[in-house]
C-alpha cells in the first residue's frame, strides 16, 4: 500500500496535470462521535470520481486522530452487523459516486486528539491511487441523522 501511494505520487509529479484536483469531489462530508467523550468518531461523505479512469481511495490521514482507518460494515450472521478494517480502501469506479455512510463504508478515527465539537472543521487528507492526495476539511456534526440507521457504531465509540 505504501509503495503503492509512492508510486502514485511519482506519477502526479511526472505528468504534473493540474486536471488532477477536479477529478475527484467530495460532496456532504460530515463527522461525528458517539458522545463528546468519545475516543473515536467517523467520517461520512460522497466520493465523486470524474476522470476516465477507475480509482481508489487507499489512504486517509488527520492530526485529529491517532490512527485512521477504512472501515465497512459485514453481516456476521443473524443480521449482526460488525465493523470490518478494510486493507485495499474503496474502489471508485470512473464516473461514479462511492457513498461512505453509517451502517457501510466509512472514515474511522481511532484515540482521538480532540473532542469532536458540533461545528468544528477537521482537516483531512483522502489518499487516491490516481488522483493522489485530496484535501478536504469536514464538518463535525453530531446531530445529523444515519441515512442508513446507526447499528453497531455506537458501540464501537464508547
Ligand atoms: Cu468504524
Amino acid at each position: 500500500m505504501k509503495l503503492k501511494s509512492i508510486l502514485g505520487a511519482a506519477a502526479l509529479i511526472l505528468t504534473a496535470i493540474p486536471a488532477f484536483a477536479d477529478d475527484i469531489m467530495v460532496h456532504d462530508a460530515y463527522a461525528r462521535s458517539a458522545s463528546p467523550s468519545a475516543m473515536a468518531g467517523g467520517a461520512f461523505m460522497a466520493i465523486m470520481n470524474h476522470s476516465d479512469t477507475d480509482d481508489r481511495l487507499i489512504e486517509v490521514r488527520s492530526d485529529v486522530a491517532k490512527r485512521v482507518e477504512l472501515h465497512t460494515h459485514i453481516d456476521a450472521g443473524d443480521g449482526v452487523m460488525q465493523m470490518r478494517r478494510v486493507e485495499d480502501g474503496f474502489a471508485i469506479a470512473a464516473g461514479e459516486t462511492h457513498m461512505l455512510q453509517r451502517g457501510g463504508d466509512h472514515v474511522m478515527f481511532m484515540g482521538l486528539n480532540q473532542s469532536f465539537v458540533q461545528g468544528d472543521m477537521l482537516p483531512v487528507t483522502l489518499v487516491f491511487e490516481n488522483a493522489g492526495e485530496v484535501e478536504i476539511e469536514i464538518p463535525v456534526d453530531l446531530e445529523r441523522q444515519a441515512e442508513m440507521g446507526d447499528m453497531s457504531h455506537g458501540d464501537h465509540s464508547n
